[in-house]
């Protein structure tokens, strides 16, 4: 077998292992439930394996969602492992969950349509059965999707600036990045039932994960949303966190571009025109966020109204959800120059979470740093999506020289280049696998 071919392999093995018949776990033993980002890149992979397989996935997802919209960060399963769990989340006081599954109360970034997408792109080399299977999930599954991306366009955006809230850095999926310290400065626990976090028991080294002050905040905010039956409004009101997230709107941005193409091909152009609106405003949004002084995105808290400057690959959003091309080509000779991806102590050329020439950079702590194979995906594909197939092959064989390890891990640490978190990560192996199918 080549490399390349044994570690196809390898990946297929992880998404086989993970699969527990009716979802794949996010990761064997830290994560053993579906996770909202995590199943629409796991979807990317499983489209290159079994297009029924991969529509079963972003179906189960589905099925929980909100009445109100929102597709929930954790569908649970019924096993027990995880902290903070259903009985934690207590979203069984809100009218608006669903009736079952155990769902979490927030959302996580909108990536979705880019794995509804990758399913129709496998089922067209697939059989008659498989595309007859994508075309018509995406033609049934439309309007949902729509509720999904418009449901982050309004209620969490009521002041319509293209950059939506999230009100727990768990809904970034950038749990720790040093984007939500100023914020998180302002989140100050009160008095609250104990708890006992099982992340620790399964990394080698606690400095790989948040801390334990970061835990009580993260707690905090679920216990304030429970306490108003996570009503969206209420929620608005009380919570300690609104920050609007400059990273996940550029990628409602590029998923509605996405997401109106799709629906173009199912005879929905009413739905196409309202994606188009979201991608439009949201683009705006971003490009309006950039700093004059780094030339990179920012977040805002909406609390105080300020712009959150931190070197962070947040930073990076324009070249998600592309825009004007001055602004594109500024961002990527910043991306690829030696603050970032081009800097000199960096083990693969991919972007570090945080740059290791700012203060708040740490190479082993999860988001403040280490590099995350999904991450780097992700700028891939929005490079594809605007043209730029010499970015995204630089970012496909640089990511593929850091998985050659095998290990599949959740992430990796930037100048050694050694495996971190959780190994045998469902989302690693899925786009390794979709790498290693496709010349970007
Ligand atoms: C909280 C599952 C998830 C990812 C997130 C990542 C991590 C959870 C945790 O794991 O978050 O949602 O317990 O740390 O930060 O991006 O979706 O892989």
């Amino acid at each position: 077998m080549t490399v390349d071919a044994t570690l196809a392999e390898g990946a297929a093995q992880v998404l086989r292992d993970n699969d527990n018949g009716v979802i794949l776990v996010a990761a064997p033993s830290l994560y053993p439930h579906q996770w909202s980002w995590d199943a629409a890149f796991i979807t990317v992979g499983l489209a290159r394996v079994s297009v029924p397989r991969a529509l079963a996935e972003l179906s189960w997802l589905l099925g929980a969602q909100w009445q109100t919209g929102m597709i929930p960060h954790i569908v649970f399963d019924a096993v027990d492992g995880y902290f903070p769990g259903p009985e934690r989340w207590r979203t069984e006081l809100s009218p608006n969950r669903p009736a079952t599954p155990p769902t979490s109360g927030i959302c996580q970034p909108p990536v979705h349509s880019l794995a509804l997408a990758a399913i129709v792109e496998a089922a067209r080399h697939g059989s008659a059965a498989d595309r007859r299977a994508a075309t018509e999930f995406v033609r049934d599954t439309l309007d949902q999707w729509l509720a999904w991306h418009e449901w982050l366009a309004t209620v969490r955006d009521p002041d319509r600036t293209g950059l939506f809230e999230i009100h727990h850095s768990w809904e970034s999926g950038m749990d720790n990045s040093p984007r939500w310290d100023a914020p998180y400065t302002r989140v100050t626990p009160g008095v609250m039932a104990p708890f006992v976090r099982r992340d620790l028991a399964h990394v080698e080294d606690a400095t790989e994960r948040p801390t334990d002050l970061d835990y009580r905040r993260y707690i905090w905010l679920v216990d304030q949303m429970a306490s108003v039956r996570y009503d969206d409004a209420d929620v608005q009101r009380v919570i300690d966190f609104r920050v609007s997230d400059v990273f996940s709107s550029a990628l409602l941005a590029l998923s509605s571009d996405v997401l109106a193409e799709l629906a173009d091909t199912v005879g929905r152009p009413d739905a196409a025109d309202r994606l188009r609106v979201i991608a439009k405003r949201s683009r705006d949004g971003v490009a309006a966020s950039v700093s004059p002084a780094t030339g990179l995105a920012r977040d805002r808290d909406v609390r105080t109204g300020e712009w959150l400057s931190t070197a962070t690959v947040g930073g990076f959003a324009p070249l998600l959800c592309g825009g004007d091309p001055g602004l594109v080509s500024a961002q990527r000779e910043l991306f690829l120059g030696p603050e970032w991806c081009g800097h000199p102590e960096l083990r693969y050329a991919v972007p570090p979470t945080t740059s290791p020439a700012d203060a708040a950079f740490h190479p082993r702590r999860y988001w403040r740093g280490p590099q995350w194979p999904v991450i780097n995906w992700l700028f891939a594909r929005a490079a594809v999506e605007r043209g730029d197939d010499e970015l995204a092959g630089l970012l496909r064989g640089e990511s593929l020289r850091q998985l050659s390890d095998g290990s599949f891990s959740e992430y990796y640490h930037p100048l050694s280049g050694a495996a971190l978190g959780s190994r045998n990560q469902s989302w690693t192996a899925a786009v390794a696998l979709d790498w290693l199918g496709r010349s970007w």
